[in-house]
């Protein structure tokens, strides 16, 4: 392996040395997230019946993935084989190195001879290889390219945050297991390596839970979705919803591991409970008082459970309701013990989610049983009462070997112990949090929530929410608050987009909302902040754009300028 140069400019690189080639960035070495060192080289590497790839006995999935790719684009079957390489030339090496230091780096090096990749660990290699498809034309990943080559180039990349996140709300609006799927292979293109997946709220209950089968019996549906905006426009009155068996997470935990992926599960505790309550009405702290849904927006449906004595029905319209899990009976902590005893064997992550977020005191606030709590506890106010809950849930999943992360309202009345903070209403909170020595992940509203739109021309509209908030600012986001000291400022994990899904009614919706705005968060939470260079990251947007297109994914252009609408949003509405 040759010595790699380091070099923390792309475009030192790539200017320097009269012997270089003269290389554009926006063709020959495009890449997103920009890699930390490009050192073009001459010539290239060329793929024919004869390449074969070699890669450690650890990189079995790694090996594959990369042997798919290629097969595809060169219409060959290359051939490949696990262990070490004897061959001299016309190979594709993967190995592992433990002598290198960043437990996620990765070098690659590419001469006319071959490619020798090496990392410490498989998901260093998996990044690798998201960035040799890139060296790749878009266009082979669904065509074969005569003749394929790759520019001869040595490579050093690592990341700068350990924490790269998307979100995606499956509550809201549901989205079935091949489109998860089709999302997670987005976030390694980009080389994200988180996936919250926000499975419970008001709207619908997603996982399957055998102790519990009315969670997604009952849970799992609505009788109808309000139209547009509030105040709202009536109700579709279409019975919407679904679920995922255990079968299917475990599938799709597989599927995201072999991708180097992390799943993070959100189960949301104590507000956003409706569906819960829905299905067990005796988690709330007033079982028998009905769920409000106002008059000219309720389904048929849902008026008619009511009206035939079923009070506690599935949220069919968007916001923050009262209706909360009870805090005063234990057997609310019960039922969420026994869910989440089902939940942490089919997650291997070390992390659930616990929600925490926008829970409303009013029910707790005249509820016997949690004026009582709070009375036994010695808690001063319902904020207090909140922390207890989060506190006591912390413990329950600390004793099972794993850790909670919550929304920044579990900072209000006292942060259990080993939490971490996910915040959100600004950066306050986890500015907070980090000076209190929590772990923190960045997702303020003002530049990773994706629900917001991103084109001028889509405002009003009834499938575009809340504020502004174009790719550009996305990508001036630094997760990095001057507030906080170097030694504090350790604390903040990374960054992680927000896929509220309230206003996005079909996969190709989300696509559009989520490219390129989440392109621009890889690179944000990737490259030194220093690196980040706007316009060269619209030209290599460009380039990517073309495999968004070729791949199939619905993404929104950005003209040049990187601010103009060119596309139009996709249908506004799913019963429409
Ligand atoms: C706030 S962010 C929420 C979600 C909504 C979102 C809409 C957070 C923790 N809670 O329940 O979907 O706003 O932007």
């Amino acid at each position: 392996m040759r010595i790699f140069l380091l070099s923390c400019c792309f475009f030192i690189v790539l200017s320097c040395g009269s012997d270089q080639p003269v290389i554009h960035p926006e063709t020959a070495y495009s890449i997103i997230p920009q890699p930390v060192s490009i050192l073009p080289g001459s010539g290239f590497f060329e793929i024919d019946h004869n390449t074969i790839v070699v890669g450690a006995v650890e990189l079995e999935a790694e090996t594959a993935f990369i042997t798919q790719l290629l097969d595809q684009a060169s219409g060959y079957s290359i051939a490949h084989k696990m262990g070490t390489a004897t061959e001299t030339r016309n190979k594709i090496i993967l190995s592992l190195d433990d002598t290198l230091t960043n437990p996620e780096g990765y070098m690659i090096d590419i001469t006319s001879n071959g490619i020798e990749v090496i990392a410490k660990k498989p998901a260093g290699i998996m990044y690798a290889i998201q960035t040799l498809r890139q060296l790749l034309p878009p266009e082979g990943e669904n065509k074969i390219i005569k003749g394929l080559k790759i520019p001869a180039v040595e490579i050093e990349d690592y990341p700068r945050y350990a924490y790269r996140g998307m979100h995606l709300d499956v509550s809201r609006h549901f989205f079935p297991v091949d489109f998860v799927k089709k999302y997670i292979d987005l976030l390694a293109l980009h080389k994200m390596n988180i996936f919250h997946w926000h499975l419970t709220d008001d709207q619908g209950w997603r996982i399957e839970i055998k102790k519990y089968p009315k969670l997604t019996e009952v849970g799992g549906f609505r009788n109808g979705t309000v139209k547009g905006h509030r105040p709202y426009d009536g109700s579709d009155n279409q019975r919407y919803g679904g679920f995922y068996t255990q079968d299917e997470v475990r599938d799709v935990v597989t599927y995201a591991e072999k991708k180097h992926i992390t799943i993070i599960p959100e189960i949301e505790m104590p507000g956003h409970a409706s569906a819960a309550i829905a299905a067990y009405p005796y988690l709330s702290c007033f079982p028998e008082e009905p769920t409000i849904i106002p008059e000219d927006i309720i389904s048929t449906g849902g008026k008619q459970l009511q009206a035939e004595g079923t009070p506690k029905i599935v949220q069919e319209t968007w916001g923050v309701f009262d209706d909360v899990f009870c805090a005063g009976d234990d057997t609310t902590f019960e039922f969420l013990e026994d869910v989440l005893d089902e939940v942490i064997p089919l997650f291997p992550s070390e992390y659930i989610h616990i929600g925490g977020d926008e829970c409303p005191k009013e029910n707790w606030k005249r509820c016997p049983d949690c004026q009582k709590r709070m009375k036994e506890m010695g808690l001063t106010d319902e904020h207090e009462l909140q922390s207890y809950f989060i506190q006591r849930i912390e413990k329950y999943l600390n004793t099972k070997g794993k850790k909670i992360i919550g929304w920044d309202e579990i900072l209000e009345g006292g942060l259990a112990p080993n939490a971490t903070v996910m915040s959100w209403r600004g950066e306050d909170g986890g500015i907070d949090a980090a000076k209190q020595s929590h772990q923190v992940i960045m997702t303020p509203t003002t530049y990773c929530y994706l629900d917001y739109y991103q084109f001028k021309a889509d405002a009003g509209k009834s499938t575009a929410v809340g504020n502004y908030l174009p790719v550009q600012k996305v990508y001036e986001y630094n997760p990095f608050p001057e507030e906080l000291t170097a030694e504090q400022a350790e604390y903040i994990q990374g960054a992680q987009a927000n896929v509220w899904t309230e206003y996005m009614p079909t996969e190709e919706y989300v696509e559009y909302k989520v490219l390129p705005r989440m392109t621009a968060l890889a690179e944000v939470v990737w490259v030194a902040d220093s690196v980040k260079n706007w316009s060269s990251f619209k030209s290599r947007l460009e380039r990517l754009s073309e495999r968004y297109r070729v791949l199939g994914y619905n993404y929104a252009k950005v003209d040049p300028d990187g601010e103009e609408f060119i596309q139009e949003q996709p249908t506004e509405n799913k019963s429409e």
